[in-house]
């Protein structure tokens, strides 16, 4: 009987910590031992010095879920996971997402229903709230929270999602209570609301004016008003997908004042411009999301905030719609900016973009690459150690990268159900080629080896935040835990 399941051999370990030259051993789909490995195994892997990090988390996807106006995501979850795996990442968060009128603890029971047959790799839930009521404030969310949902997003736009200032200070509130974090989806819904009315008034209706609508003004005023009631009532806030500089500034000076806001950026908003809606027809939509990539200028804040630890977690926003009128376009080509369905694909680009702009540019090092990919959302979302790094006793969520492979990008070699890619035709340098998940060599030569439903579910945890996020988060050393704390 050999000693381990799986031997690699010859890696260069990338951790937020270190690089460390040897092996990896695997048994029971744990890591058993890192270094020299002696005994055998059922199956080695020679990495030939490539680098091997830890599979990617992506806390911050949509699958299996209809948008505000009623329109389903493209992806399920076997095609979003197998998308998810094909990229190099092995855990994802997507939502459950309540629309009003709608028991949370049904609808939780209704995405692990979607998620328990059709998952290829791990899997955590946060929530989405958009209908807290009695019932669901005063029962249903602290059980929840307390069955491992600990973190949930609210929207400060959208008709059908938005909450109030003050449905937001309650839910602030019984997050610091019950030691939960909240997403929030900053974006001022009436200057968006005014700019769009106005804009369509006059016939500006072309997928290129939904950024103009979305100004950025309307991003830096919703993240300030959003901080300020999260320092009011002195609660943990996770700002997400955030594109504009100046509301990345306000996210950095207000944990420079040592407030427990954490922020994430995604991969629309270092490689997409505005510009990029700007197509004929109503083609636009294919690159249309929330809030709409800025500029160059932009582009520049957001890797600064990269680089300097302001951006805790990269995510992909994976919000797949297919461009056709179930999707996208609901009325075809005449579908205006305010109808398109919000968002893009990026489960399986998310990590190579990330790794051929930044690391191959120099503009991040592979420390917080691993950091920013899979370490920081383990610890964010209280599943670290098992998930986000290469240790003794964590999952053997791995992936050899070939940082020397040069893909052009083509919507035919990934693997969503979405139909196309933003990012069509770019060059990136550095691919995921072999990619393992609890012990499973899932990817291999571009094969899909893993059956569905062998995904399995992640109950999450509050984090202890006097534990710090890593070397691309500093400030986090400084801040309190915040484990449930009573308000008053
Ligand atoms: N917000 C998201 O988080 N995803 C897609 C669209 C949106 O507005
Ligand atoms: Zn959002
Ligand atoms: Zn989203």
């Amino acid at each position: 009987m050999p000693a381990y399941d799986l031997i690699i051999r010859n890696a260069r370990i990338v951790t937020v910590e270190r690089v460390t030259e040897g092996d990896i051993a695997v048994k029971d789909g744990v890591i058993s031992a890192i270094g020299k490995a002696s005994g055998d195994a059922t199956r080695e892997i020679d990495a030939g010095g490539k680098f091997v990090l830890p599979g990617g988390v992506d806390s911050h996807v949509h699958v299996a879920q209809k948008s505000g106006m009623g329109i389903m995501c493209a992806d399920d979850f076997y095609t979003g996971t197998r998308s998810a795996v094909f990229g190099g990442t092995t855990t994802i968060i997507p939502f459950a997402a309540q629309h009003r009128g709608m028991s949370l603890r049904k609808v939780v029971q209704d995405y692990h229903q979607e998620a328990t047959p059709k998952a290829l790799i791990d899997y955590a839930f946060h929530l989405i709230i958009s209908d807290p009521s009695p019932q669901v404030m005063g029962q249903e969310l602290p059980a929840l929270i307390k069955d491992g949902y600990t973190s949930f997003k609210i929207y400060m736009t959208y008709d059908a999602l938005k909450v109030t200032d003050y449905q937001l200070l309650d839910i602030l509130a019984l997050a610091r209570k019950e030691g939960a974090l909240v997403m929030v989806h900053a974006e001022n819904h009436d200057m968006i609301q005014w700019l769009a009315h106005h804009l369509v008034e006059q016939g500006h209706v072309a997928p290129k004016f939904h950024a103009i609508a979305h100004a950025r003004v309307a991003e830096a005023e919703a993240t300030n008003r959003a901080i300020s009631l999260a320092r009011l009532v002195d609660a943990p806030m996770l700002i997400v997908h955030m594109s504009e500089i100046e509301a990345i500034d306000t996210v950095r000076q207000a944990r420079a004042k040592g407030l427990k806001i954490f922020a994430e950026t995604c991969p629309q908003y270092i490689a997409l411009t505005a510009d990029d809606l700007d197509k004929p027809d109503v083609q636009g939509a294919m690159w249309c999301c929330s809030p709409p990539p800025r500029d160059s200028a932009a582009q520049e804040a957001v890797w600064a905030a990269l680089k300097d630890g302001t951006f805790d977690v990269f995510s992909s926003d994976h919000a797949p719609y297919q461009f056709n009128e179930g999707g996208k376009i609901p009325k075809g080509l005449k579908t205006t900016f305010k109808e398109m369905a919000n968002g893009v694909p990026g489960l399986e680009l998310r990590l190579p973009l990330l790794f051929s702009e930044g690391v191959q540019k120099g503009r991040i090092d592979l420390h917080q690459f691993v950091a920013l990919s899979a370490t920081n959302h383990a610890k964010l979302y209280g599943l670290y150690p098992r998930k986000g790094t290469i240790a003794v006793g964590s999952d053997a969520d791995l992936a050899i990268w070939d940082d020397k492979k040069d893909v052009t990008v083509r919507w035919t070699d990934l693997h969503d159900n979405v139909g196309y890619t933003p990012y069509e035709g770019r060059r990136v340098t550095g691919w995921p080629v072999t990619v393992i998940s609890r012990g499973r060599v899932v990817v291999e030569n571009g094969t899909l080896n893993a059956e569905k439903g062998s995904g399995q579910f992640l109950k999450c945890v509050t984090p202890d935040a006097s534990r710090p996020l890593g070397r691309a988060a500093p400030e986090m050393t400084k801040m309190a835990s915040f484990g449930a704390r009573p308000l008053f």
